[in-house]
Formats: structure tokens, C-alpha cells, sequence
């Protein structure tokens, strides 16, 4: 399948995708947002793909939000009628039950922000800047800034950043808790590669499991989490790649996961 807006790549069991609107600073435009909903629902439906990274074209911006000049003219009845951003948003949260990455490179703001933080983790160049400036344009994040953010580096320094719109750097999102890992702009790719790949390598019944039950952590009561775990983890123990794992380890080989 090919794509107006995004480009999309298998790499061994790793799908790279790139928002390619550089000129536009990888505003997400509906057209962009309906290609990346494609292209993640044919990575989920496809079994010898089992971890993705998405990343923005250029070096200047992962994507600089939701496209403020499709917004502009766009009465509030349309916005309303369409539930305008709902299906973009169950699409990247719900939908996606395989590992993902955001590799962040310059600009995340916005709803470029929004969509960095529904991925599973984020991995920043050096250059990267973070912000949910939506304030200075009257209105307010639309995809979940306000409460992912609050939950990633809470509410003093979230309450901050989106009453001002100040934009923090790569090395404070770190320290704050937004970003995994920081690396050098040059080695960005090749770090979110092999993150990705080192996860594509494990049990993919597992990763799905994992990535369900820290999901829950923002969810649930942390008892009800707990039963949720335990749950998991006893289902998982009737999987083939629980055998498989647990044989390998006494027989002191490498696992062969089988997806069952
Ligand atoms: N929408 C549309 N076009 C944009 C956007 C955008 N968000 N950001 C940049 N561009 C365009 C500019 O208009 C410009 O185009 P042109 O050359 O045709 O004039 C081009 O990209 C380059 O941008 P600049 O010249 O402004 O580049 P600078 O280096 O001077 O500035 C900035 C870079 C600081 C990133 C600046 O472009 C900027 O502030 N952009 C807007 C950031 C912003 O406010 N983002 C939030 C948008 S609102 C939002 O995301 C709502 C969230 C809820 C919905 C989520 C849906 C996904």
C-alpha cells in the first residue's frame, strides 16, 4: 500500500514510519492522520511485524501539531458533527496492541506531543522540544495532552507548560520522566532500531500482555491493576512461548517464540 503523507518501511520485524510533510513541519493534517491509521492498523493486522517506530521526516520536527491552517476556517459544527479527533485518537490508543516507539526528533508540539505520548515509549535527539502551546491559539490539547502529560511529569510542571506554552527541551523531559532516553540527533534512528528490534525479538504474546498491563497502571486502582497482572500472567503461563521460554533458559539456548 502506498501513501500521500507518511512512508512506510519493513525492516526485518520492525515497521518504520515517518511523517513526511517537512515542508509543513509534519503538521498532522486529517490526510496525515488517516494515512498513520492505515499504516498502524496494517502493522497490527500483519504477524511478522511486531514492534513499529514512528519518527518525522527532516531534522527540524517530529510534527509541530494538529494543522492550524486546516483548523482555522473549519465552524465549530463540523468539529462537533465529526467528533473531530475521536477516531484518530481510539486508533492510536485502543487500537494498537503491539509495542511502539516515538523516536522525537525536533518539534513535538501539539498534537505532535499528543501522539508522542500515546506511544508506548519515547526515545529524543538532543534537539527535541516538547510543548502543548494550544493556549496561545485559543484553544486547549484535543488528543489527551492535558492528562498524559500531567501523568508523565505531573502537575506542577504540566500545569506550567500548558498555561504559558513554554516548550521544554529534551534533557528536562528526561529528567522529568517524558522521554526513555535522550541520544545524539545523528544516532536517533539507529537507537529507536534497535530498541525496536530488541522487542520485535521477544515473545510477541508477551509484549502484547506487557504493554496491556502498564497500560492499565493509567486505568485502574492499583488493586484492580494487580488482579489484572496476576491474571495475565496466569493466562500466560498456558501460552506454547512460556514452554519455550522457560526450556530454553535450563537448556541454555535461545528461545524460538512461536506467537501462541
Ligand atoms: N499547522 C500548520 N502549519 C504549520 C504548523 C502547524 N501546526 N506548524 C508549522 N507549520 C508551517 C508554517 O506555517 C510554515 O509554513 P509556510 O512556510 O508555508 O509559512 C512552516 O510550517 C515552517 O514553520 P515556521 O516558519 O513557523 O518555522 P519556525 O522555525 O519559525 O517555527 C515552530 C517553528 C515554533 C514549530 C512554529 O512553526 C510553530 O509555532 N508552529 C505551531 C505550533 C503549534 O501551535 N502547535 C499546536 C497546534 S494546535 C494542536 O495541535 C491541537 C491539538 C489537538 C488536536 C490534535 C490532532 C492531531
Amino acid at each position: 500500500m502506498s501513501y500521500d503523507n507518511i512512508l512506510v518501511e519493513q525492516r526485518g520485524a520492525v515497521t518504520l514510519v515517518t511523517l513526511n510533510r517537512p515542508k509543513a513541519l509534519n503538521a498532522l493534517n486529517a490526510a496525515v492522520l488517516d494515512d498513520l491509521i492505515a499504516a498502524f492498523a496494517a502493522f497490527e493486522a500483519d504477524d511478522t511485524q511486531r514492534c513499529a517506530v514512528l519518527t518525522g521526516s527532516g531534522e527540524k520536527a517530529f510534527a509541530a501539531g494538529a494543522d492550524i491552517k486546516e483548523m482555522a476556517e473549519k465552524p465549530m459544527a463540523d468539529f462537533y458533527r465529526e467528533d473531530y479527533l475521536s477516531k484518530w485518537y481510539s486508533h492510536f490508543t485502543s487500537a494498537i496492541r503491539k509495542p511502539w516507539i516515538a523516536a522525537v526528533n525536533g518539534f513535538a508540539l501539539g498534537g505532535g506531543c499528543e501522539v508522542a505520548m500515546m506511544a508506548d515509549f519515547i526515545i529524543a535527539s538532543d534537539n527535541a522540544k516538547f510543548g502543548q502551546p494550544e493556549i496561545k491559539l485559543g484553544v486547549a490539547p484535543g488528543m489527551g495532552g492535558t492528562q498524559r502529560l500531567t501523568h508523565a511529569i505531573g502537575k506542577a510542571k504540566a500545569m506550567e507548560m500548558i498555561l504559558t506554552g513554554r516548550l521544554m527541551g529534551a534533557e528536562e523531559a528526561e529528567k522529568a520522566g517524558l522521554v526513555a532516553r535522550v541520544v545524539p540527533q545523528a544516532d536517533l534512528l539507529d537507537e529507536a532500531m534497535k530498541s525496536a528490534t530488541l522487542i520485535a525479538s521477544m515473545p510477541p504474546l508477551g509484549a502484547m500482555a506487557n504493554k496491556e498491563l502498564v497500560n492499565a497502571a493509567y486505568e485502574m486502582t492499583l488493586s484492580q491493576g494487580i488482579l489484572h497482572e496476576r491474571r495475565l500472567f496466569q493466562i500466560l503461563t498456558a501460552t506454547e512461548d512460556k514452554a519455550e521460554g522457560m526450556a530454553a533458559f535450563i537448556g541454555k539456548r535461545d528461545p524460538e517464540w512461536k506467537g501462541r
